[in-house]
């Protein structure tokens, strides 16, 4: 249902010079017992990026998930770019939440990086909600920007391709005018996004979710080898 998405990220990555690295066959794609739901991964790198990693759950008329995050390289200190795009097929909702996710919470960080999202939110009004339950704490690895979207299909369908490409731009735009970095050394950038990956992986609600679909084992595996590596 997101291959649309996930159709700008590969024309973005063939204009970048990405490579694409090899996955475990058990991480490239798995399935569920009766094939219901079945998840595919993908992982690339480049200059700007020690990792880039998609996600696509699908899981039928049930479930539908986008999920991408992007580390830059150590050298630099932009945010980790995240995104969680889930479509609830009973309840009819859909969930989209991006952001460009500041390392620290510094003033003037938030604003050198992060401050465009605004732009994004001025021209999507759809999008326009950072309001954030409390599964996560908006303060950590959040910026005051995120936006978020909570609708129906007729929101995805008018506006959820167009934001994404925009939201990419802007991120990607960032490599070609930020040359130096003025808030974390490399060792600290290192350690923060390390930190995030930690962060993540104890708060994250799809564990809960693969763990019933694909089991604890694999599911452990899943997260620790590939969501949020440690290192
Ligand atoms: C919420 N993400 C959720 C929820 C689920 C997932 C089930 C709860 C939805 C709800 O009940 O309202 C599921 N997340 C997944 C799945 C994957 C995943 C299946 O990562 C597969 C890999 N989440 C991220 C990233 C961001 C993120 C990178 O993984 C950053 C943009 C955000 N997900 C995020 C937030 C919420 C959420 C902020 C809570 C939204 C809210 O407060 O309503």
């Amino acid at each position: 249902m997101f291959n649309s998405l996930l159709d700008v990220l590969n024309n973005n990555f063939k204009k970048s010079n990405f490579s694409e690295i090899d996955l475990p066959l058990d991480i490239q794609e798995y399935h569920n017992k009766d094939s219901k739901y079945i998840i595919k991964n993908y992982l690339f790198e480049s200059d700007h990026y020690r990792r880039w990693r998609v996600t696509t759950l699908d899981g039928g008329d049930k479930l539908q998930v986008f999920n991408t995050v992007a580390y830059p390289q150590y050298t630099n200190e932009k945010p980790i770019l995240g995104v969680d795009v889930l479509w609830f097929g009973v309840s009819k909702k859909l969930l989209a939440v991006l952001d460009f996710q500041p390392l620290i919470q510094n003033q003037k960080y938030i604003d050198k990086y992060c401050s465009r999202l605004k732009l994004i939110k001025a021209k999507y009004s759809n999008f326009d909600n950072e309001k954030m339950k409390d599964i996560y704490d908006s303060n950590k690895y959040f910026s005051p920007w995120v936006i978020i979207c909570r609708g129906n299909k007729s929101n995805l369908d008018k506006d959820l391709n167009k934001v994404f490409k925009m939201f990419l731009d802007e991120y990607l735009n960032m490599d070609n005018l930020i040359i130096h970095n003025h808030f974390l050394s490399k060792k600290e950038i290192r350690s923060k996004q390390i930190e995030y990956n930690r962060y993540s992986a104890e708060k994250d609600p799809a564990e809960k979710l693969f763990k019933t679909f694909f089991g604890k084992f694999w599911t452990e595996k899943f997260v620790k080898d590939f969501l949020f590596t440690l290192t």
